[in-house]
Parts: C-alpha cells; structure tokens; sequence
C-alpha cells in the first residue's frame, strides 16, 4: 500500500481515537495539533480526553513508536483533517452560519508539506461545499501541484470527504465497527481513500461523491434532532393535558412501525443540536422541518425553567410560613446525556445555572460521574441523590443516569425530564 504515513491533524474526541487506530495497525501516525498541553500528554503516552479504552491504545502506540504527536505538521502520505466546525455567534433569532476558520487553518498548515501523491481527507463535520472549498484553499496554497477540481483522476493530490460517524463513549468499538461513506472528489480519491481506512475499519467503506458525504453527515444528526424534537413537543402537549408521556410512547411504541424517542431538557453535545443549522443557513426557505425541529428542541430548557417556577410558587402557596429562600432544590444529573462525565453543551448545566442565578434559597446538584463542579456553578452544592431526596423539597430531574433509577420519592415535589419516576 502507497499510504504509510498518516498524520492526523486535529487530536480531540475523533483525531486522537483515529490516530490511534491506525497506529494499532502499525502505521507510522503523526499527529498535530495546535495545543501543546495535548501533545505533549500524547508524547507520554497518555490522554487528555475521556473516552473508555483509548487510553491503553495510545499508550502502547506510543511506546512502540508508532504514533507520535507534534504541533507542527510533517510530510505524509495521507492527511486526515478532524478539526471542530463551530458555528459563528449569531444574534437570539438569526440563522447560525458554520465557521469554517479550523479547517482553513488546517489547510494552510499542511500545504507547504504536501507532495504528489498525497492523500487528503476532510473528516470534520461540514456544511455542503466545504471539501471542495478545502481543495481550493489547498490548491492555491500549491499552484505547483493539481488537484481534483483541476485535473480529476489524473490530480497529484486526491481529496475526499470521510465524515466521523461514532458516538462519544463507544468511539473505539464503533471506529472499526462502523460503516464509512467516503465522498471522493473523483472516482480514484475515493478508491484511495477506501484502501487507507480499510486498515482498520470492518464495516462497509459506501463510497459517493463529496457533497453527498457531506449532506449524509448532516442529515443523520438531522434526524435525531426532529425525532427528538417530536418527543419533545409531545411532552409538552401531554403536561398541558395532564397525560404521563412516558406512559403515552411506551403505548404508541407498541405499533410496529412507531419508534418513538425519549423526551428530556433539551438537546446538548457538540454534534445534534449544531449540525442541522449547517442544512437550515445553506436552504433556509426548503429546510422548514428541520429549523422548527431545532428551535423545538433550543426551547425545551426555558420551558423546563418555568416549570420549576411553578412549582416553587405553587409550594409557598401549600405553605404560607415559608418564604422562597427556604426552598431546597435538587437537581438530578449535569452530564448532556446519561452515564458520562461530558459536561460540555449541556442542557442540564444551563438550566442548573439559569436557576442559581433566580431562585434565592440553596441548590443542590446531584452527578455521580464527576468529583468537581464546574466554575459556572460555583454558587451551588455537589450532593449525594440519598441527601438530596431527604433534605431538598423540590427534585428536578434532568439527567437519566442509571443510579437514579429505584430512589424514593416519596414526600418530594419531583418534576422528571426523564421519566426516571
Ligand atoms: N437525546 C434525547 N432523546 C433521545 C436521544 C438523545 O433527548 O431519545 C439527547 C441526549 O440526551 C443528548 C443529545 O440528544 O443531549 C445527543 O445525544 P445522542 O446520544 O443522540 O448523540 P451524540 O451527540 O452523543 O452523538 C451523535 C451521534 N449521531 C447519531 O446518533 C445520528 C453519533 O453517531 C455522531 O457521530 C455524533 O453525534 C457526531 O459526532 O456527530
């Protein structure tokens, strides 16, 4: 095989993971990244991130020499660039654009190193158009090179869109598990591509064009986000006609072809809740589903505020000695989704915060995946479920880690994002 070295530019959640992989093959893995605190943690064997399993990968990867990690990138056979593509701040109602500013950068970084006969892979996830912007910004980078766009099949450098597909927590099993669409931008950048992740990659490599990777990508987060959306808005149809929603899917999912799924705060991470805008800024006027489907979902914390709210006003009403500063309130799980420590977008935390910051009496967090709390909830408590369910009068449960399941609630004012009651 032509692709012996590969460098991976981009050493977070899906660059570190997929170095690795490929270092586990023996394939000699360099690894950039602009943050020195990562790459020198990397350099000893160790890992910045969490993820189970990637730890014992890189540390023999490491030690056996196969992947090392430098802020500076250094010729290579193939490129795989795994940056983040944020989108930009926008005003409350605007539609959020995609910042494409890492992968330029990422571009620029790897084009003096670039020889004929490379390999370029965008694996980050990208509006519709970005691959063939990268090839762009790379091709004027190297006038004294061709690519794709130029020349086609015949081009010096081969470039391809690879989308990341894995879910935080399982990421080493479903790297190699997984199927892989791979958008080249000809016919022989993807039959290059194919042969580089067949490494180590035992699913099915689907190959297609570029645009078509990039809009796959997009639309699988897309339809989680309106499939949420529907649990969403049907959990709040259900309060207002005093109907238990976990009673009403469980019974709706008894239909061979319902699937519905799970209600709950919000939609949090760095993937769901962003990567439908990149469809909605490209086809705003089309793409009615899918923006409705987000601002359904960006509207569930408020709503989960105002029912605390409520429920804080209906308590003072039952009882009259008490005033607001001598409400307790728990607040069941932080994490953006249930049994991890990722703390990052979620809409716990935010909802957790938005409360510190209006309720005058003590709050009360409940996450048994973390030791600390992070600084913007530096004005609550970390308590144990077994305090909070004896001490606190109101029980807000937001996350459904799995030690939440089996407690008594019995003499709490419980309001459940999760159906965990
Ligand atoms: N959520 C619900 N109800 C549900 C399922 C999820 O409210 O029924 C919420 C979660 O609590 C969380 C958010 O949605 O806040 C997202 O969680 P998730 O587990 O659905 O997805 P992520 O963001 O961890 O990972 C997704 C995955 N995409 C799909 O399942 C289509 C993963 O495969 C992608 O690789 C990843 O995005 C990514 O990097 O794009």
């Amino acid at each position: 095989m032509s692709l012996q070295t590969i460098s991976v530019i981009g050493l977070g959640y899906i660059g570190l993971p997929t170095a690795a992989m490929f270092a586990s093959r023996k394939k000699k893995v360099i690894g950039v990244d602009v943050n020195q605190h990562a790459v020198d943690t990397i350099n000893q064997g160790k890992i910045h991130i969490v993820e189970p399993d990637l730890d014992m990968i890189v540390h023999a990867a490491v030690l056996e020499g196969y992947l090392e990690a430098t802020t500076k990138p250094k010729p290579a056979d193939a490129f795989l660039i795994a940056v983040p593509t944020p989108f930009l701040p926008a005003d409350s109602d605007a539609i959020p654009t995609p910042d494409l500013s890492y992968i330029e950068a990422a571009s620029k970084a790897i084009a003096p190193v670039l020889k004929k006969g490379d390999l370029v892979i965008l694996e980050s996830t990208s509006p519709v158009g970005a691959t063939e912007q990268m090839a762009e910004w790379l091709a004027s980078a190297r006038p004294d090179l061709s690519f794709p766009q130029q020349a086609g099949n015949d081009a010096d450098v081969n470039v391809s869109h690879c989308p990341e597909r894995v879910l935080p927590g399982h990421v080493v099993r479903e790297l190699v598990e997984n199927d892989r669409v791979i958008g080249g931008m000809s016919a022989r950048c993807s039959e290059r591509s194919v042969e580089l992740y067949k490494t180590f990659v035992q699913g099915d490599c689907v190959v297609t064009n570029a645009r078509t990777a990039e809009m796959a990508k997009l639309t699988e987060n897309s339809s989680r986000d309106v499939q949420i959306a529907f649990a969403n808005e049907l959990s709040m149809i259900c309060d207002r006609l005093d109907i238990n929603v976990w009673e009403l899917i469980s019974l709706a999912n008894r239909h061979p072809r319902v699937n519905i799924l799970e209600p709950g705060p919000g939609v949090g991470g760095h993937c769901i809740a962003v990567d439908p805008w990149f469809i909605v800024s490209k086809t705003p006027e089309e793409a009615r589903l899918i923006h409705t489907a987000r601002n359904v979902n960006d509207s569930k914390p408020e709503w989960v505020i105002n029912k605390v709210k409520l429920a804080v006003a209906d308590y003072l009403q039952r009882n009259t000695t008490k005033q607001a500063k001598d409400i307790k309130i728990g607040c069941f799980g932080l994490a953006f989704k249930p049994n991890i420590d990722d703390l990052r977008e979620s809409p716990a935390v935010n909802i957790v915060k938005a409360l510190s910051e209006w309720h005058t009496g003590e709050i009360y967090a409940i996450e048994p995946n973390i030791t600390n709390l992070p600084d913007k909830l530096n004005n609550i408590t970390l308590t144990t479920s077994s305090a909070a369910v004896e001490n606190c009068d109101i029980l807000l449960m937001l996350v459904n880690h799995k030690e939440f399941y089996g407690l008594d609630f019995a003499d709490n004012v419980v309001i459940d994002t999760k159906g965990i009651v």
